[in-house]
């Protein structure tokens, strides 16, 4: 049983008193729970279609969207759950994902978005971490029984007490269904859900994210979207991550009264068609997929026409890709950097398309204070490549319970340190250079991944490529270069690329000293370049030679 200690407020660091006070006169905070837009246009517009799973035409409106949560809700408590606590919520992309998710929020449970690609050590990670009460997870997806995870969950985390499955539960309960009574009372300065952290090293950080601070994220995402009822959201990102969920995305969507149709096959061709049959006007992709899109139309025949917004983002979009899938699709790229722990950047609908190529936008929010500063924390002269670090209404204070991680990427004065390097552009929009960890020291040159990456992606036969550092006796680090080659499937030689980057002036230092040519990069869960996964499997390749 988790202890009497063991409430949503410990370990949750709220806004201090001034910047609170601010952001109240500013009047950022709607002070409703989350879930009031979708009751609004439950009221407003209660038949017009608000979600939809795209495998099977299965849609509910926003009667039925919100009566099929409150069913839930009345579940949930029924089965003994209690308002504040947590849940690890595990479910694909589906109708079932925003009923359940609404169904916690109206019960005042606090889900944590676990993503689909999480397995035990994570949701393990992200249950003892929360204190989860319970697990819900689908039952068999992939070719993967998450009913397993479910057990080894039971047995390594006491506090998970309950199990609901969405489909065949095996031993455990279904989703719970009941009738419905009235939502409960929150506080929206407290957690609403959990995000977790996007971080390439470690296990997930849990991210709070409080009633007030979410809606301000979706309803300021979807202004800057230009998002109305008649539009069409398409959920292809995992939708339990925040880009999908709340850039504007699901939350965005519904606070616009617009339909978000989900599906779990990004790939363009079973997306291209879902495109088409609902004419589709915005999605989100990262940008390897965008790529793949872009390519794509050149032999997918479905008419994807209607799609007026393509978000792109959760890692670097090279600007050369920006144009060509400007030039393949119509002006449709916006740029996002953005991250679970706040803040939000978005190129606007009305910069100039090179902008919108070479830079990754502009805070959402004038209330977004950024400050980019060097190695010992003072802030670098204009136009100067220095870590970003954000404050602001909808940036969290601190990690849930992670008072050590918290001393290290939080300021005195209540920044988070992003660990992102960025240069302002003169038009006030941020240009991501990497990340502070990302760079190599090769013969005590630094060399920043980045840069390298971004020539190489230059060469006509390289599809997808990470540069990442291996540990060399000689030169304390060796430039490893991994290639996806390109639609003929040949790669180029190390000589080759080393003669092409020399060409493009690359100094002799940031040449790489490795080549390997592989199928596809490890990614993470919603789909970045996994470098930490990449770099185990070259020290693994290099032991066994
Ligand atoms: C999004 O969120 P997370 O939490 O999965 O990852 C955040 C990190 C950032 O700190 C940055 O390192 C990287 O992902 N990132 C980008 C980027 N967008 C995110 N790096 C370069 N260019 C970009 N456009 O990834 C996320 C959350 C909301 C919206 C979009 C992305």
């Amino acid at each position: 049983m988790p202890s009497s200690a063991d409430t949503l407020e410990t370990g949750f660091a709220p806004h201090r008193p001034d910047r609170a006070d601010l952001y109240r006169a500013a009047g950022v905070f709607d002070d409703r729970p989350l879930w009031a837009p979708l009751a609004d246009r439950a009221a407003t517009d209660p038949d017009r279609p608000a979600v939809t799973d795209a495998a099977t035409g299965f849609t509910l409106t926003y009667r039925e969207l919100l009566a099929t949560a409150d069913r839930r809700a009345a579940g949930f408590i029924g089965a003994g759950l209690k308002p504040g606590e947590r849940v690890v919520l595990q479910l694909h992309n589906s109708v079932e994902f925003a009923a359940t998710a609404f169904g916690l929020l109206r019960a005042g449970i606090v889900p944590v978005m676990a993503l689909p690609a999480h397995r035990i050590t994570e949701i393990a990670h992200l249950a003892a971490g929360s204190g989860a009460r319970a697990y819900l997870c689908d039952d068999v997806r992939g070719g993967y029984d998450y009913r397993g995870l479910a057990a080894d969950l039971r047995d390594r985390v006491p506090s998970v007490e309950h199990v609901f499955v969405n489909g065949d539960p095996g031993v455990f309960a279904p989703l719970p269904d009941a009738d419905a009574r009235p939502p409960v009372t929150v506080d929206p300065d407290l957690p609403a859900l959990f995000l977790v952290s996007g971080g390439t090293t470690g296990l997930p950080k849990l991210i709070a994210r409080t009633h007030n601070d979410y809606a301000f994220n979706a309803a300021t995402s979807a202004t800057v979207a230009e998002l109305t009822a008649d539009d069409v959201y398409l959920a292809a990102l995992p939708a339990a991550h925040n880009f999908p969920l709340c850039c504007p995305g699901l939350l965005g969507m519904i606070a616009a009264g617009g339909r978000t149709v989900f599906t779990q096959d990004p790939s363009p061709d079973s997306a291209f068609d879902v495109v088409e049959r609902y004419r589709v006007t915005v999605t989100a992709l990262v940008p390897a997929l965008a790529q793949l899109w872009c390519a794509a139309t050149e032999w997918e025949p479905a008419d994807i026409s209607s799609l007026r917004l393509l978000q792109v983002g959760g890692s670097k979009l090279a600007a050369p890709d920006a144009a060509a899938i400007d030039a393949a699709m119509g002006p449709v790229v916006q740029q996002v950097f953005g991250m679970a722990e706040g803040l939000i950047c978005y190129t606007r609908a009305d910069d100039p398309r090179d902008l919108v190529h070479v830079s990754q936008g502009l805070p959402m929010s004038p209330l977004d204070e950024v400050r980019i500063v060097d190695d010992a924390g003072r802030p670098v002269p204009d136009g100067e490549e220095g870590e970003l670090q954000v404050r602001g209404p909808y940036t969290i204070r601190g990690y849930y319970r992670a008072p050590e991680h918290n001393l290290r990427s939080f300021t005195d004065d209540g920044f988070y340190s992003s660990g992102d390097l960025v240069r302002r552009l003169p038009s006030g929009h941020l240009a991501v250079t990497g990340r502070i960890k990302d760079t190599i020291v090769r013969a005590g040159e630094n060399v920043a991944a980045d840069d390298v990456e971004e020539h190489l992606l230059a060469h006509p036969r390289i599809a997808h490529t990470a540069v990442v550092g291996l540990p060399d006796d000689a030169l304390g680090e060796l430039i490893c270069a991994v290639v996806v080659p390109g639609r003929d499937g040949t790669a180029p030689s190390l000589p080759d690329v080393r003669a092409f980057l020399s060409e493009r002036g690359l100094a002799s230092f940031k040449l790489p000293d490795r080549l390997h040519t592989v199928d596809a990069l490890p990614v993470t869960s919603v789909g970045k370049i996994d470098k930490s996964a990449l770099r185990s499997r070259l020290a693994g390749a290099s032991q066994a030679r």
